[in-house]
């Protein structure tokens, strides 16, 4: 039931179900929300157009200005007293973007999050450690409904008070963790500082996602915190997590739950449609969503698609890790660098601690970048060497500052924010 035929339906029979899913969709969204009726109009397409899965790229993208432009509920497609839950998504400027559910897609985002846990291995009867934050994010309660679905006994802690969720970590000795990776480095030198060492806890898995992470991030929180780590996808627009997740066995590339959300990458300029295995923007469609379904959503996030895998029996496709987002792509003097190409110098360099932040600044037509980073023993030597470090591996001079331990800016269980952009508009 945690891993359906649907994940691992021979690839005829998948792309079959997601023409008929996708027809109805588009039907739903014609029918029923003016706005998209509007776009199709305007595009000079209409839901009979869609005959073969290739056509769907003759459609309008959605953005999340469209979202914005129709705030709050105005692309819904259920009348609003069959909704039962709203959340929204951080917005890191002006008004957020306001998603809503029915009771069809609460049972559907249950569904993909069960999947997801199981994936990550977790089973029915054991405990559950989630720590995403409960409220308008999607991480908290959205993760929730699924760890109960799968049957695992869900503590509900949020994000945040660390040292609360140390004593948690320590009382009931949870089988999974769930929360972002930057924060599970929290809760591991928590447990560290107050003597535990890896291993002495029950912790076997650990759900990482909402931000993206460097495969040697995976390293050091399993490690640290003795677990094995997978990566979850989602976004609140699309559903909140579980789009996707890694399987346990393999930890290479997240299952995309393809039987409700329908992946295309396209070029980041262009919006053409590219091959599987080219990297692009993650355009995805919440084919089966009755309250907000979105048509060929425009994630901004950087992956490619990866074939299914026999070992697993799963034939949906797989997304790499997020390399970074469209529009947080820092271009400096140049040359694109996002900040997880950085992360992972820094994780190459053993001795550095994963916690780092980046202050980008302008002097007179030039762009500076300065990479904060904490250690135990400041040396001009290692602070050259990271200089030398990132320009080899990742083409940009920067300028490093080393930092006492625990003085840069921590998670507080939320998404980290390691980027500052003083560069103002140009
Ligand atoms: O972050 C949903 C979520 C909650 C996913 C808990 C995983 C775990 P939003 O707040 O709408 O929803 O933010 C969505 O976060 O477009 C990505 O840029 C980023 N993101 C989410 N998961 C990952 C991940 C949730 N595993 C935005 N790796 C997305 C990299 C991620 N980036």
């Amino acid at each position: 039931m945690f891993q359906p035929d649907s994940e691992c339906l021979p690839e005829a029979q998948l792309r079959a179900l997601q023409l008929q899913r996708l027809q109805a969709m588009l039907e739903r969204q014609w029918a029923q929300v003016p706005a998209y009726r509007a776009r199709f109009e305007a595009a000079g397409v209409t839901p009979g157009d869609l005959r073969r899965l290739e056509d769907l790229r003759h459609f309008p993208f959605t953005r999340k200005s469209d979202l914005r432009d129709h705030y709050p509920l105005g692309l819904c497609a259920a009348p609003r007293a069959s909704l039962r839950r709203i959340h929204a998504s951080s917005g890191t400027s002006g008004k957020p973007t306001v998603v809503a559910y029915d009771d069809h897609d609460l049972n559907i985002f249950a569904e993909v999050v069960a999947r997801s846990l199981y994936a990550a291995g977790a089973r029915p009867g054991m405990t559950f450690h989630n720590a995403y934050g409960y409220g308008l994010f999607t991480g908290g309660l959205g993760t929730h409904a699924g760890a109960e679905r799968l049957g695992l006994c869900t503590v509900p802690v949020s994000g945040g008070a660390t040292e609360r969720q140390l004593d948690l970590l320590l009382d009931l000795q949870p089988d999974v963790i769930a929360c972002t990776p930057s924060y599970a480095l929290v809760l591991a030198e928590g447990l560290a500082r107050r003597g535990v060492r890896p291993g002495d806890l029950q912790l076997r898995y650990a759900v990482l996602g909402a931000e993206p992470w460097a495969e040697k991030t995976r390293q050091a929180v399993q490690e640290r915190l003795h677990v094995q780590a997978t990566n979850i996808y989602g976004l609140s627009e699309i559903i909140g997590p579980g789009v996707s997740n890694e399987d346990v066995r393999e930890q290479s590339g997240s299952y995309i739950w393809e039987d409700h959300f329908y992946p295309e990458i396209v070029h980041p300029d262009t919006g053409e449609v590219l091959p599987d295995g080219e990297w692009g923007v993650l355009v995805l469609s919440s084919m089966t969503r009755s309250a907000l379904p979105l048509l060929r959503y425009w994630t901004g996030d950087i992956t490619r698609l990866l074939p299914g895998d026999n070992t697993t029996g799963r034939s949906v496709r797989r997304m790499a890790a997020i390399q970074g987002r469209s529009d947080d792509l820092i271009i400096l003097r140049g040359v694109n660098v996002y900040p997880t190409q950085l992360e992972a110098v820094l994780l190459r360099l053993g001795q550095i601690s994963p916690h780092y932040h980046v202050t980008l600044t302008r002097t007179g037509l030039l762009d500076d970048l300065t990479l904060q980073l904490e250690c135990d023993v400041p040396s001009a030597a290692l602070r050259d060497e990271v200089q030398r470090q990132v320009k080899a591996q990742v083409g940009v001079t920067i300028r490093c500052e080393l930092c006492a331990p625990g003085t840069l800016p921590r998670s507080e269980g939320g998404k980290l924010r390691r980027v500052t952009d003083l560069r103002g508009e140009r």
